[in-house]
């Protein structure tokens, strides 16, 4: 990785460490001159990286489940790793057990809520049925692990209404654009019509990156100039993918505006010129968070949630992260379904959502 770029995702990351509930419109307002311009040389590399990219897909062959238990390697050793050598070291089920267990999975993440949850639960089943031996305890845990992460709502999008739009959304850098052309190669691979639309207008880089893809995967884009109104794409878009009888149109966004006021007030127009135009196509409002921005994703959700009602979530970078527990917070406290996961940069890197794969991939049997 050149070293601009790990500046700017650490650059990023403070960023997102930094925009708090109360905070947030103060940061967005501070990166505002961040976001002005673009580097040349960026676009260059970026497009470098999408061919890298491509090569490295063309010669993947792993399945879909080996790079989830990839992905999730630095997650397993901080909560599998940690819990299985408590249980060895310690050797008996008492208080102690219990607060040892409990401070692991709040350092990895879960949140207060849900670690309470889990513990008191595998404690409940561990005194119904009389357990003794220590070693019984994992399964129980993986056992109210995966019930947590399975709602009543379906967990993967209907994919069967006819067309769709998706209109992605989220804090710059978490992977928006990236996700929309991980969702175009997979929807083009079931050999469904897809269409782009470029509604980040606020940098040049952003459209450009969208338009590299595009041209890569073969799928068409609509796109206007830098600065134009974002609505007025989606706009377009809609018009165009509906004319054609797409099958999938993503809508990327902007992450970063003047004030987060703007940033949120420009999303909700968006969203209601795409509720008037989309005709007989499907809606669905994806927020995509950075699974390494741990807490600080959940406090995003909360204010993306609050303007938009979010249908649900693209858990991206847990490959990222020992703090895997995240998804766990999100699901537990905030009821909006995880519909796709990214555990890595590659095209083949994002699924749909399974709990009990999940599970299996970061406790396994
Ligand atoms: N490791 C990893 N990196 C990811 C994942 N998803 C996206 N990224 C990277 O995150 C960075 C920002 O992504 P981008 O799509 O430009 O974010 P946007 O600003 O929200 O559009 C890029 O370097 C992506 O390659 C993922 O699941 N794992
Ligand atoms: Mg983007």
């Amino acid at each position: 990785m050149k070293w601009f770029r790990r500046q700017e995702k650490h650059d990023e990351a403070e960023e997102l460490e930094a925009i708090e509930v109360g905070a947030a419109a103060r940061v967005a307002e501070e990166a505002i001159d961040e976001a002005a311009e673009v580097e040349p040389d960026q676009l260059e590399e970026a497009e470098v990286e999408s061919e890298e990219v491509f090569e490295e897909e063309d010669q993947e062959t792993v399945s879909w489940f080996a790079r989830l238990k990839k992905g999730l390697t630095k997650s397993r050793e901080n909560i599998v790793g940690k819990i299985s050598t408590l249980l060895t070291m310690h050797g008996k089920i008492d208080e102690e057990l219990w607060d040892e267990m409990e401070a692991i999975l709040i350092q990895a993440d879960l949140g207060i809520h849900s670690t309470t949850r889990v513990i008191d639960s595998v404690r409940e089943s561990v005194e119904r049925e009389r357990i003794s031996d220590v070693e019984q305890v994992m399964g129980l845990l993986k056992k109210e692990l995966t019930r947590i992460l399975k709602t009543e709502a379906p967990q993967t999008l209907d994919h069967t209404s006819e067309r769709r739009i998706y209109l992605i959304v989220g804090v710059n850098g978490t992977g928006k654009t990236t996700t929309i052309a991980k969702l175009a190669r997979s929807f083009a691979k079931e050999k469904q019509s897809v269409l782009l639309g470029a509604a980040d207008t606020f940098r040049a880089a952003a459209v450009e990156q969208l338009d590299i893809w595009a041209k890569r995967m073969g799928v068409d884009i609509v796109k206007h100039e830098r600065g134009a109104d974002p609505a007025a794409v989606v706009y377009d878009a809609i018009h165009a993918a509906s004319a054609r009888r797409i099958d999938v149109l993503l809508i990327d966004t902007a992450g970063r505006l003047h004030t987060y006021v703007n940033l949120m007030e420009e999303l909700k127009k968006i969203k209601r010129i795409a509720e008037r135009e989309k005709g007989d196509a499907d809606l669905q409002t994806l927020l995509v968070i950075d699974a390494t921005t741990g807490q600080n994703g959940i406090a995003q959700a909360r204010l993306f949630h609050e303007a938009l009602e979010v249908d649900g979530i693209v858990l991206t970078k847990l490959d990222g992260t020992a703090k895997g527990g995240i998804i766990l917070a999100i699901h537990d406290e905030l009821a909006i379904p995880i519909r796709y996961i990214g555990v890595g940069e590659g095209m083949d890197d994002l699924k749909d959502f399974s709990a009990d794969e999940f599970i299996e991939a970061l406790i396994g049997s």
